[in-house]
């Protein structure tokens, strides 16, 4: 007689290997096999991006041998699949008891006992193939044509795309490696924004475009080896039109994913100064020709040249930004950065309301440096499509190694500090070996 035992598993995949044929076959003696395909939006916060397309992922699954039947998974919790499901059975390898999704595990073994479902845990199969196709899936997300284009995939899949600042290796891995759960979901951040102050500041600079292109290509290559993730660069003043379309091409070609560049001129300072010191806005006409310059210079449709319009910054008001962030998005800007050092969001959310009148479409970016008490969500409903954690890395780094320096001074030993640092063994292994 056929088993008509239900058995539930969710891949969030895009490489099928011996561990998910292993899960298959073991779930085969069980009853009918249901194979969930976690969806984009849930698979960028969970787990790494998709390197083929949901409907890609479904067929994949539904070709496997074993396999009953496929389904979308809409949330990474298994509310709604075991609702709509009541599988007898759901298999998983027992690589999650610890970690970020152990809480994912936690709870559908909730769900299971309400109705006597029961959980089945298969040994995670990590043989050298295995290993094998997981380095390659990285390696392929952080090939420059396939990090390139992953910050406008972003956009259109997640509601805010969330950046956080890199300046190095190591700030890279955070950026790419912090993974949190928080209300029953588990987030990641989207991409990195290699900051121009950030940048400076690591090499005790000041953010005035004296580390020149060369330095900064060379801090992309440093994050570039260790993270998979896109990054858009700060681009400062983007300099001259005739160097700008050289270093567009530099950049596409190395899989940067957007280059932010602002409508200032002659020594830049960092907009968090103001008006407190001397900063010109450049003018209409010549920034609009750097932009289209940028844009007939590319080479691929991936790469996004983004205006950031200072005239928030240097007082010149609301209707000055909007016209520019008009003839900027006319000369061919992929997106509009809009800048405050106001600590309400007002003037933001304003400009925001009155740009989306007007334009649906074009991405807006902001950077809530000042503006810190606004979520990301209610900066979405206001139509903001990537926001922008600029220097707060850099900003907590510091205090800290100050008041270590500070203590092992004083103390002429580094006893007193050693409760509140990384152990040796953690730190000695942070850094993946090959
Ligand atoms: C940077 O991070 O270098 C920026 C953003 O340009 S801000 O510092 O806020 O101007
Ligand atoms: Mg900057």
């Amino acid at each position: 007689m056929e088993n008509s035992k239900k058995v539930y598993t969710c891949f969030c995949t895009d490489v099928i290997h011996e561990g998910h044929l292993n899960i298959i076959k073991e779930a085969k003696k069980y009853g009918k096999v249901i194979v969930g395909v976690l969806n984009d939006e849930e698979l960028i916060r969970f787990n790494r991006f998709p390197t083929i397309s949901l409907e890609e992922r479904v067929r994949l699954c539904k070709s496997i041998e074993g396999v009953d039947k496929v389904i979308v998974q809409e949330q990474m919790q298994y509310d709604d699949v075991v609702s709509l499901i009541r599988p007898d059975y759901v298999i998983h390898g027992d690589n999650w008891k610890t970690g970020p999704e152990a809480m994912i595990r936690e709870h559908l073994v909730e769900l299971l006992k309400e109705y006597g479902g029961e959980l089945i845990e298969v040994p995670y199969t990590r043989n050298e193939n295995v290993v094998k196709i997981d380095a390659q899936t990285r390696e392929k997300l952080a090939m420059p044509e396939y990090r390139r284009k992953r910050l406008r995939q972003l956009i259109s899949m997640t509601p805010v795309v969330k950046t956080i600042e890199a300046h190095s290796g190591l700030t890279g891995l955070i950026a790419e490696k912090t993974v949190v759960e928080n209300n029953g979901r588990l987030d990641q951040f989207d991409a990195m924004w290699v900051s121009s102050l950030c940048d400076s500041t690591a090499k005790g600079k000041p953010d005035i475009e004296l580390v020149d292109m060369s330095s900064r290509l060379r801090t992309i290559d440093d994050i570039m080896e260790v993270t998979t993730k896109p990054i858009i660069l700060d681009g400062d003043t983007g300099g001259l039109t005739e160097h700008f379309v050289y270093n567009v091409r530099t950049l596409e070609r190395m899989g940067v994913s957007a280059v932010i560049i602002e409508d200032k001129t002659g020594l830049k300072k960092n907009s968090l100064f103001g008006t407190d010191v001397v900063q010109t806005q450049d003018s209409i006409e010549n920034f609009s020709a750097k932009i289209s310059a940028g844009k007939a210079a590319q080479l691929t449709d991936d790469f996004m040249i983004i205006a950031r319009i200072e005239s928030l910054i240097l007082e010149q008001g609301m209707e000055d930004a909007l016209n520019r962030a008009r003839a900027y998005v006319k000369a061919g800007a992929d997106g509009i950065m809009i800048h405050s050092r106001k600590k309400d969001p007002d003037e933001i959310l304003e400009f925001c309301d009155k740009f989306r009148k007007e334009d649906t479409t074009t991405p807006i970016v902001v950077v809530p440096s000042s503006f810190n008490t606004i979520t990301e969500e209610e900066l979405s409903e206001h139509g903001v499509n990537i926001v922008i954690y600029a220097n707060q890395l850099t900003r907590s780094a510091f205090p800290a190694m100050q008041q270590t320096a500070i203590d092992i001074l004083k103390n002429h030993r580094a006893k007193e500090v050693d409760d509140r640092l990384m152990s040796i063994k953690d730190i000695i292994t942070l850094i993946d070996e090959i």
